[in-house]
């Protein structure tokens, strides 16, 4: 019984696994539309997209740090945000598709309050 109530005050003490989770995101290609539009990750995340439409698209950063090229039907990009930062980006074959990365360091005060992670 004690070392049940151990655990307990353990799970209780313990980070909780959420703020991992956020390690990877997905951004859906859909009827023209990045879906979510716009979407926030932590440093080190990597977002992939996907492409559900019929019609190619790409993924261009406005600050042309990165390409992807054309994609097809079910294609994947994928690319890693090492830093914090904001990242706009277009489809270059329909400019009209915005959307944009936020890079943000989760919960800076929680972070140092465990005295780093
Ligand atoms: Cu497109």
């Amino acid at each position: 019984m004690k070392a049940l109530l151990l655990s307990l005050a353990l799970l209780l003490v313990l980070p909780a696994p959420a703020a991992h989770a956020a390690a990877s995101a997905t951004v859906a290609i859909d009827r023209f539309m990045f879906a979510p539009m716009e979407i926030t990750v932590a440093p080190g995340s990597t977002v992939a997209w996907v492409n559900h439409d019929q019609t190619p698209h790409t993924i261009a950063a406005r600050d042309r740090s990165f390409v992807s090229p054309a994609m097809d039907t079910g294609d994947r990009y994928e690319r890693r945000f090492p830093a914090e930062g904001d990242f706009s980006y277009v489809c270059s074959l329909h400019p009209f598709m915005i959307g944009v990365v936020h890079v943000r360091a989760a919960h800076p005060s929680t972070a140092a309050a465990h005295g780093g992670d």
